[in-house]
């Protein structure tokens, strides 16, 4: 339903306060989290929007533990989380894409009862370009109450996740926000600081005409995409008996909330490139939120064979292949994949 039917504007702090009376599993510490998280984005959105006037662009001249070039961008926006996040309370520890190990909150300060894991800036190969890019997050309970924590303590399925979100960089400034109750969205009105809810309960449409995945990798992939696509690409002379359009932004933020918002299909499958490697996204702080959000939006979300939320990480960095969005078409390439055994 969209909130243009309610006569005032709903503030992020209302709606979690509302979430919080009507569904009753926000509890305070959680609603710190996400409006510091929010308030976080709100800086780093700042920061992007500076471009080339801020120094911002280009390289920091170093690597995370994928092995990839850092922008100055990524280090910015991960110290912004960092340093939002460690004294409110709400957390015991930290993940992040750009960081080799976990940040416990330092003993200076109280440890809370959630782990905050996240890529601080999703897409950055778009930033000097001007192209969408996002911050992903997801929120776990921390098991047990022992003051110690280690990265085992991360290493939870999916499913077990308290909330997830993102917020895109782009056109609009928006963030978007499951705690398990449906997916909300909140658009910056950069006049007051505020965010405002401009959607909820957002659904998927099940069916699509419209995939996204990075077709110059095409000679790479196993045989159920490979036919998965083709069959798009035949259009409605072929098996599908409709055409299809492709979009591809190369940020994951960016085609995840097209479909959030229009419907499609997202693939990052294994490919034969790193054949030892799953897929190219990683599992805790990619894949894992934006599941979530799917799911709670009517979608599915797979690694090609099984429910990703399902997947029980051995490591806080692994990777995993990814097909998500509209119900049937992520059935329809599990389906194949189910035919020949493969894994995406
Ligand atoms: P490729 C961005 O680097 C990212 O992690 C996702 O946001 C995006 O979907 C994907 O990688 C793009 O990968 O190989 O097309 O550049």
């Amino acid at each position: 339903m969209s909130p243009a039917n309610r006569t005032a504007r709903i503030s992020l702090t209302r709606y979690l306060v509302e979430q919080q009376r009507e569904h009753g599993h926000i509890p305070a510490q959680l609603r710190l989290l996400i409006e510091v998280v929010a308030r976080a984005c709100k800086t780093i959105a700042i920061a992007v929007n500076k471009g080339a006037l801020g120094d911002v662009l280009g390289t920091a001249g170093s690597e995370n533990v994928q092995g990839e070039v850092q922008k100055k961008l990524d280090v910015i926006s991960n110290e912004v989380l960092i340093e939002a996040n460690e004294w409110g309370g709400h957390l015991a520890a930290m993940a992040s894409e750009e960081m080799d190990s976990i940040h416990v909150v330092p003993n200076r300060y109280p440890q809370g009862e959630y782990m905050l894991l996240f890529d601080p800036l999703d897409g950055s190969s778009n930033i000097d370009v001007n192209v969408s890019i996002g911050t992903i997050f997801s929120v776990l309970r921390k098991i047990g109450h022992a003051r110690g924590i280690a990265e085992e303590d991360f290493l939870q399925p999916g499913k077990q996740q308290a909330a997830a979100g993102y917020c895109v960089y782009g056109p609009q400034t928006t963030l978007v926000l499951t705690v398990g109750s449906g997916v909300a969205m909140f658009t910056l009105d950069r006049e007051t600081g505020s965010w405002v809810l401009t959607a909820e309960q957002v659904q998927i449409p099940e069916d699509t005409r419209e995939f996204a995945i990075n077709m110059s990798n095409l000679r790479h992939w196993a045989p159920p995409v490979r036919r998965y696509i083709d069959e798009c690409l035949a259009g409605r002379e072929g098996p599908r008996g409709k055409d299809f359009n492709m979009r591809w932004v190369a940020s994951m933020v960016a085609d995840v909330h097209r479909i959030l918002t229009r419907g499609g299909v997202f693939l990052y499958p294994w490919d034969k490139r790193e054949a030892d490697k799953p897929g190219k996204l990683r599992l805790m702080y990619e894949a894992n939120p934006m599941a979530f959000i799917v799911e709670q939006a009517g979608g599915m979300a797979t690694d090609g064979q099984r429910r990703i939320l399902d997947l029980v990480p051995g490591k806080l960095h692994e990777r995993v292949a990814v097909v998500l969005g509209s119900r049937h078409e992520v059935e329809r390439v599990t389906r194949y994949h189910a035919e020949t055994g493969g894994a995406a």
